[in-house]
């Protein structure tokens, strides 16, 4: 490793506290230290108490305490040294300030995480992971972050790198005897190789559906006007947050609160009522458009309809996800059934959910509170394209396994899942061996560059510039 030059960095947020840490790494970490300190010696992974001076006015700065960590049983897998001086910015600066003075450099965004990755210390994976628990929303996203980060996506990947150098070079003994592949056992066993790579491709590339909306997805409520969605939206909140009333089209601009369902951060958004049949002012009109720009974007569409009203809008005309098939979530609301009994409850229901086409209905009133957490449920499930039914899983320990949440990875499982696809292909068209195992090897490159096994500097640029400074 070259990583030679010594790198400084305020490791905990700038701001007042208690303690502010300030990180060294590189070669020239204890030396520097020792310089500010007058001459202390360092003992690896002992604290102790010094005070630092500006070694040219010598005025005494903070009095802090430090901890030496010697390469490669550190972070970055290079000295670092940790400084716990009194929080605070400006404090936190005299700090910086006095170790650029001495010879360090500033670190750019995730630089001690490249470092480490470069020293072997994480995988890529484990690097983007590190990114991911710091910036977590939700108990799922924090989950799962802390799962990669602990190499569970690194090791999956890894095995079905290994299973597919197995079969490149099973592929390439084939040339030697340049045998008819098109049928035949070794034929068939091939092929048979090259079907369990992709089902163990197609797990991770489908989870990817849900991993890029475990930060959180957002939710806009939608329906006629009266159906009920601000009162919902009040409902499912807990706080009166939009106004409501028996006008209808009393919602004009949308309203957004952020909520934590199930472990899922959930951005609600309440919108004006969709009014079809009667003339709309210029301001309903505005807001209408509004409402549907809004659920266009949406991950998940809450249809709210009111069953107390004969003939209400179907639940076929949604003023948003007309793309179901693109990922948009879809939950009907059959809204108000406080407002009804008996038959002819389960007759509006019953009409709704026929005409729903497979979305799951959930019934609900604002008034009385019934089928809160079931919307809830639903809303969840939609949004991470479970089953339609909410029977709510909830967190499901046992069952939940690591998921993709990065596009880069999702990318590259892709291009290795194509890569497979087509090899896969040519086997059963007969192609020779020494073209099948092209395909092959496109997909242990894909594969490498999610670990970083094998990775180019832009890539890495690119993983780290999103890292904050100091990380
Ligand atoms: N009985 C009953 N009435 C409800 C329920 N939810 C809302 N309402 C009433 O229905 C009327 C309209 O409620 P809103 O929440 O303002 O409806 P909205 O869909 O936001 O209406 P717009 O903003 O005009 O589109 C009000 O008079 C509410 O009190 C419910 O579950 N049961
Ligand atoms: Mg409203």
């Amino acid at each position: 490793m070259q990583q030679q030059d010594t790198i400084c960095a305020l490791a905990t947020p700038s701001g007042d506290g208690a303690v502010g840490i300030v990180r060294l790494s590189g070669s020239r970490a204890a030396e520097l230290l020792e310089r500010a300190a007058r001459g202390v010696t360092l003992r690896p992974r002992r604290m102790v108490r010094v005070d630092l001076f500006d070694p040219e006015s010598d005025a005494a700065l903070d009095q802090v305490l430090v901890c030496l960590m010697r390469a490669p049983r550190s972070y970055t897998g290079e000295d670092v040294v940790e400084v716990y001086g009194h929080g605070g910015r400006l404090n936190m600066e005299a700090l910086l300030g006095l170790f650029v003075r001495l010879g360090a450099r500033p670190a750019g965004p995730g630089e001690f995480t490249r470092r480490a990755f470069l020293n072997g210390r994480l995988d890529l994976t484990q690097a983007e992971a590190v990114a991911e628990v710091i910036a977590a929303r939700g108990a799922r996203a924090l989950r799962n972050a802390h799962a990669v980060l602990g190499g569970a996506l690194g090791r999956e990947v890894r095995a079905v790198r290994a299973q597919a150098v197995a079969l490149a070079a099973e592929l390439e003994a084939c040339i030697d005897f340049a045998e008819e592949l098109g049928d035949g056992a070794v034929g068939e066993g091939l092929a048979e190789r090259h079907r369990a790579l992709l089902a163990q491709l197609g797990r991770l590339v489908a989870s990817y559906r849900r991993g890029r909306r475990l930060n959180g997805v957002s939710a806009v409520l939608v329906g006629a006007v009266n159906a009920g969605k601000s009162s919902l939206f009040n409902r499912l909140l807990g706080s009166r947050r939009a106004l409501v009333s028996a006008e209808p089209g009393t919602t004009r601009d949308y309203l957004e609160a952020e909520v934590e369902w199930d472990g899922l951060r959930v951005t609600l958004i309440d919108t004006a009522g969709d009014r079809q049949h009667e003339r709309m002012s210029v301001l309903e009109r505005e807001g209408l458009a509004l409402a549907r720009e809004r659920a266009r974007t949406a991950d998940v569409v809450v249809q709210v309809i009111d069953v107390s009203v004969a003939g209400g809008a179907g639940a076929g005309e949604s003023a948003g996800g007309e793309s179901a098939g693109g990922g948009v979530g879809r939950v009907v609301v059959a809204h108000k059934v406080d407002l009804l009994a008996g038959e002819l409850r389960r007759q509006r229901c019953r009409a709704l959910a026929a005409g729903a086409g497979g979305v799951g209905v959930v019934e609900a009133s604002a008034a009385t509170g019934e089928g809160l957490e079931a919307l809830r449920a639903a809303v969840v499930a939609a949004a991470l394209g479970d089953a339609a039914e909410a029977g709510g899983e909830g967190l499901g320990e046992s069952r939940e396994t690591v998921q993709v949440t990065q596009e880069r990875q999702w990318e590259a499982l892709r291009r290795a899942e194509l890569a497979l696809g087509a090899g896969l292909t040519a086997l059963s068209e007969g192609t020779a061996p020494e073209l099948v195992v092209e395909h092959t090897r496109e997909a242990l490159v894909a594969l490498g560059e999610i670990t970083g096994e094998t990775f180019t500097e832009d890539v890495l640029d690119a993983v780290f510039a999103r890292f904050c400074v100091g990380k």
